[in-house]
């Protein structure tokens, strides 16, 4: 059954993709949510809309949680929920035509079966199926290595290290300070992406819903990558929480700092 929900997947993902690539020749509408950096565009939701038509059509029995808040309302996550955020990076996909995925997770009672982050202006689809491995565009991701602080490039918003209501900036600058490098890509989805392969170390950030990581943990998980929330607990996909996420290793080593 998951190799052939995979194999719509691939193509719809594609195809979904070829749509974004178009919309750039036309005009968006821009709208604003919760706040003036919280966007949303027409394009946001006719992908979601895409999806969804595909889905229903050949698993009418799925269920569908997608941002944009066209699928189902959701309590719980028995039975197979596809978990979608049709374009994670709006803002960037708005401002910089690039740095913006699909991301898509299928999960069967709350365990991640499938996971899938199309990097629309790249080309780039990496995705994973539990138990049988991540790849990107077709090419399997070795599994993580384990690595220290200090030779790592942690990914994290800089609105954390100013004051906010959310953390106190003085738990994270130890960590920003002995880090190899900083970076701040403006896409979970994609963050988690180069986490699984190699290219990000660790990401951390205060709040995230379900559809920002669905896709993402069942690639990092793949390769041997940690994901809980910025406690080293589990995460579950109903509710918002922190995330932290990271190669092995280097989790508890973060994690001993952020908790001191
Ligand atoms: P989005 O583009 O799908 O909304 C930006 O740093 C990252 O945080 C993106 O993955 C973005 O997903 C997510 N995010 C979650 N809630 C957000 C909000 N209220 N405003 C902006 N980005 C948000
Ligand atoms: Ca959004
Ligand atoms: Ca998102
Ligand atoms: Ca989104």
């Amino acid at each position: 059954m998951w190799n052939e929900i995979d194999q719509h997947m691939q193509h719809w993902i594609r195809e979904a993709g070829e749509r974004i690539r178009d919309a750039f020749q036309t005009k968006l509408k821009i709208e604003t949510k919760s706040s003036p950096s919280d966007l949303v565009t027409n394009v946001d939701r006719e992908i979601e809309q895409f999806f969804i038509e595909r889905i229903r059509r050949t698993y009418p029995t799925h269920r569908i949680l997608g941002e944009e808040g066209l699928g189902d309302t959701l309590e719980a996550l028995d039975g197979v929920v596809w978990i979608i955020d049709p374009i994670d990076g709006t803002m960037n996909f708005v401002h910089q035509q690039r740095h913006f995925a699909i991301s898509v997770g299928v999960f069967q009672d709350g365990v991640g079966m499938l996971g899938y982050i199309y990097d629309v202006a790249f080309d780039e689809l990496y995705y994973a199926q539990n138990g049988k491995g991540a790849f990107l565009n077709g090419t399997p991701l070795p599994p993580l290595e384990k690595t220290t602080l200090d030779r790592s490039i942690i990914s994290l918003n800089a609105t954390w290290v100013t004051e906010n209501r959310r953390i106190d900036p003085n738990v994270l600058a130890p960590l920003v300070k002995k880090a190899r490098g900083t970076r701040s890509y403006g896409s979970a989805a994609l963050e988690m992406a180069y986490i699984a392969a190699g290219k990000l170390d660790a990401y951390m950030t205060l709040r995230l819903s379900p559809w920002d990581i669905a896709g993402g943990m069942v690639i990092v998980q793949e390769v041997g990558g940690v994901v809980t929330n910025l406690y080293g607990e589990p995460l579950n996909m109903i509710e918002k929480s922190s995330v932290f996420v990271s190669k092995p290793g280097l989790h508890e080593e973060i994690l001993a700092i952020i908790q001191r």
